[in-house]
């Protein structure tokens, strides 16, 4: 197999649609892979979309069409030789041309595809790549098939490309058109592997298992008796043969079981190592290699639980018979211009979540199956990914062309990915049972397929069909066992919840109201962090109600929300910046606070998946990580509530129990010291009581009554102590209590690498942070949030490239705590 990539040469030009006049018959230098509006933002003739309203004024391009071209020379192809264009990824509607013959037309952009060439290919050659506006096509299927409700305005339901792309909650309403992933000649002879698709498994006894199973097209013609598969199998350390064997070709299948005794298990981060084997498959002709393959493997077993019992229905994943608990975020799209997410920016966002003691991601079902670099950084970092087939908040038409495009696509992916030790679970879809129960759906629908077919049925199938090696849910939510008209899919006690009763219409204290058996979904939207928010707007969009910075809104009511969300528990500032801070912090709050409810509730609770990690450009979301890869507060409150090991005061029974949280394979014991502390340093009462938390187990300890309530909650907090772990309990809200605003005094010096900023307090300091982006963009901090007792001092390191002023780091607006809230709205303790 020899491999050419066509990546050079490539013009764009305008070809239909009405357009500005710059655009109008415009050509200009292409990049491919890439996309119409990153090719026009290249040549400078279209704005930043993502900056101020630019994204209304090129609502043009959504009704646009487009060719990519080129030239190439090639060989002709050799007697005996096959020569295909393979394209990994075209987004969406497409009429591909070579020297002027048309090789087909696709509408998918989740798909490969795979032209032979053989007969076409001359010495020079011309490529072009018609793409037609994906909006006017979901249109026009729509009205063929008839709609379906969706979400949004946009039937993004009736094409097989991004759901986002078409504008979401977070996302910008920008259709890219364009060839979006690799695209290359292949030539070769006889045959070539067109399919490997590993099975890895581990036996009872602890052997690991890699049944290949290899499809192999041959060229017309060729003879094939002759040819075999050799496999391989390299051990962690790189150089020990762990397995091989060699098997014929009948038919154009093989299959080879690759068994490694006392195989090196491969386990989430926090529970054991990543070791990884690699697998190498050779398509031999005699002694002539023809083809290879090659990926790394990782042997463990995965299975979700969904049994019967007293509760209801859980949902646990176990990784080689080990229980988890998923501490997860939701995924979406890290660049809503995908192809400028490299692999190096994927590794940066999956160390974010390892960072912040993550074992688990989700890639929700409006945006894509990534790619591979994704898989790989999850499988090197130990993060098992939950895969969602694309379909979301919608119903979908179970009718042609959409049926066979989603069979096609499944089958496309579930082989693709299938060699990653991180991807664990594959899920129907985001919110489509639920929508269908409770949105409002079934009038409009009116008897019509909605999708079920999908997830009852076609997903089901291929996997087992290809890959039955990973878990499988209907969707998300779901409860086991759903079935129109039966059980609801978002019931607490039943299998998956998606929690968005907060947020959306009550406050975050009613998180506790239940124990869900899973929580897939739940979060709390903040601004991004100040320096990717004054990057996009300019200065005098500053303020909630601009209209620039309500197209960086596009929750219904977000503001609203936000504001709701925010007076119960922080003083409601009206000066734009302390508002930025206050909702960043209500937001880590919010988050916090669900959390570690859900993990008091362990093993009932087995996991919870934070909507959502990432942003794709900058924006008010739910996002830990802004679009411009900044952590906001909330992705150091993710960090702290997923450490392995966490005390959180709870109510409990009408009890107050501190949950000693051991997310480990040790007992966490010792002396639990419980204290009131006043907020000026006074221990009024203590107490130590003995805790012992099992391996992977949470114990309850009951707060002794003269702790559990406080002389005066405006002036107290409960601290509670074990080992190196410290928790600070409130007895009021926040905006209750009386914080002395001036509480804490800082230096800043330079050190390694940036500067440290040592913070003392001279009464209690809550969320001690220091916002340094607003002085450096690119200034990171190792800690924020810190709660800090009268006398007690935190040094915050800023890793920063730039030389700030020292002085700018000990004060507002970059040194901030929720005191400096109580300054801002003047708290009534001091009225
Ligand atoms: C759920 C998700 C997303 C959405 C989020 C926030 O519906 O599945 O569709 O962005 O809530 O509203």
């Amino acid at each position: 197999m020899e491999t050419t990539t066509l990546h050079e040469g490539w013009t764009l030009r305008h070809a239909g649609g009405e357009v500005p006049g710059e655009i109008d018959g415009v050509v200009v230098p292409a990049t491919v892979p890439g996309s119409a509006h990153t090719d026009l933002l290249e040549a400078g003739l279209i704005p930043d979309p993502y900056l101020g309203e630019n994204e209304t004024a090129l609502a043009w391009a959504h009704r646009a069409d487009w060719v990519y071209e080129t030239t190439f020379t090639a060989e002709p192809a050799a007697a005996g030789e096959r020569v295909d264009l393979a394209f990994d990824g075209l987004d969406t509607v497409a009429t591909i041309m070579l020297n002027g013959t048309e090789l087909g037309r696709t509408e998918n952009m989740h798909r490969r595809y795979r032209f032979d060439v053989t007969a076409l290919l001359a010495a020079e050659n011309s490529l072009t790549v018609h793409l037609h506006s994906a909006l006017a096509r979901a249109e026009e299927v729509a009205a063929e098939v008839g709609p379906r409700p969706h979400s949004y305005p946009h039937p993004f339901n009736a094409i097989r490309k991004m759901a986002c792309s078409f504008g979401w909650d977070w996302g910008p309403d920008l259709q890219t058109a364009g060839i979006w992933r690799p695209v290359r000649l292949e030539r070769w002879q006889t045959a070539r592997l067109s399919e490997v698709r590993p099975l890895v498994t581990v036996g009872p006894d602890g052997t690991g298992r890699a049944e290949v199973l290899v499809d192999v097209e041959t060229a017309a013609g060729a003879p094939s008796s002759a040819v075999r598969v050799r496999a391989a199998l390299t051990a962690p350390d790189g150089a020990t043969r762990a397995a091989d064997g060699e098997v014929a070709v009948r038919d154009g299948r093989a299959a080879l079981v690759l068994d490694v005794p006392d195989a090196e298990l491969w386990w989430p981060h926090g529970y054991g190592a990543q070791p990884r084997y690699d697998l190498a498959v050779t398509l031999v002709d005699g002694e002539q290699a023809l083809d290879d393959w090659s990926r790394k493997i990782g042997f463990r077993n995965v299975v979700v639980r969904t049994d019967p019992d007293e509760i209801g229905t859980s949902f646990t994943i176990e990784i080689n018979g080990t229980p988890i608990f998923a501490k997860g975020a939701n995924w979406i799209p890290d660049d809503h211009f995908l192809t400028r997410v490299t692999p190096d920016r994927y590794a940066r966002r999956v160390d974010q979540a390892i960072a912040a003691n993550m074992n688990l991601l989700r890639i929700w079902g409006g945006g894509v199956y990534e790619d591979d670099a994704f898989y790989d950084a999850c499988d090197a970092r130990g993060v098992l990914v939950w895969q969602d087939f694309l379909l979301a908040c919608a119903a979908y038409a179970e009718d042609e062309p959409i049926w066979s495009e989603l069979e096609a696509e499944a089958r496309d992916n579930v082989v693709r990915l299938m060699s990653h030790p991180s991807l664990a679970i594959w899920n129907g879809g985001n919110e489509n049972l639920w929508g269908f129960m409770d949105w409002g759906w079934q009038p409009e629908l009116d008897g019509a397929t909605w999708g079920y077919g999908y997830y009852h049925e076609l997903f089901p199938q291929v996997l087992a069909e290809l890959d039955p090696t990973r878990a499988y849910v209907e969707g998300s939510p779901t409860s086991p066992g759903f079935a129109p008209w039966g059980k609801h899919p978002n019931d607490p006690d039943h299998g998956l919840k998606h929690e968005w009763q907060v947020w959306n219409q009550v406050d975050y204290s009613h998180y506790r109201d239940e124990a869900p058996r899973f929580v897939s979904e739940f979060g709390f939207q903040g601004p991004p962090t100040w320096a990717t928010l004054t990057r996009a707007l300019d200065p005098d969009d500053l303020h909630k109600e601009s209209s620039a910075f309500l197209l960086h809104q596009k929750a219904p009511d977000g503001n609203g929300k936000l504001d709701r969300g925010l007076a119960p528990h922080l003083p409601v500032p009206e000066d734009f910046t302390d508002w930025h801070w206050a909702t960043q912090l209500n937001q880590a709050h919010a988050v916090r606070f669900a959390l570690e409810h859900y993990r008091s509730h362990w093993p009932r609770t087995a996991g919870a998946i934070v909507w959502q990690i990432n942003d794709c450009w900058p924006v008010t979301s739910w996002a830990a990580v802004d679009g411009d890869e900044r952590p906001k507060p909330l992705w150091y409150a993710m960090r702290a509530a997923y450490a392995p090991r966490i005390l959180t005061v709870q109510p409990r029974d009408g009890r107050l129990v501190v949950a000693v949280v051991n997310d480990t394979d040790q007992p966490w014991s010792g002396v639990l010291s419980l204290s009131r502390h006043t907020l000026d340093g006074a221990v009024p009462a203590s107490s130590d009581v003995t805790a012992e938390a099992g391996p992977r187990s949470v114990e309850l300890v009951d707060v002794p009554a003269d702790l559990a309530t406080a002389g005066d909650p405006a002036r107290e907090v409960l601290v509670a102590a074990l080992g190196d772990v410290r928790t600070v309990h409130l007895y009021a809200e926040n905006k209750d209590l009386a914080l002395d605003p001036d509480a804490v005094t800082a230096t800043a010096a330079p050190a390694s690498g940036g500067y440290d900023v040592t913070i003392t307090a001279t009464s209690l300091a809550l969320d001690v942070t220091v916002l340094a982006d607003r002085l450096a963009p690119d200034a990171v901090t190792d800690r924020a949030l810190d709660p800090l007792l009268a006398g007690e001092s935190v040094t915050v390191h800023v890793a920063t490239a730039a030389a700030p002023d020292p002085g700018d780091l000990t004060g507002a607006p970059v040194l901030r705590s929720s005191n400096a809230l109580h300054a801002a709205v003047g708290h009534p303790s001091k009225l």
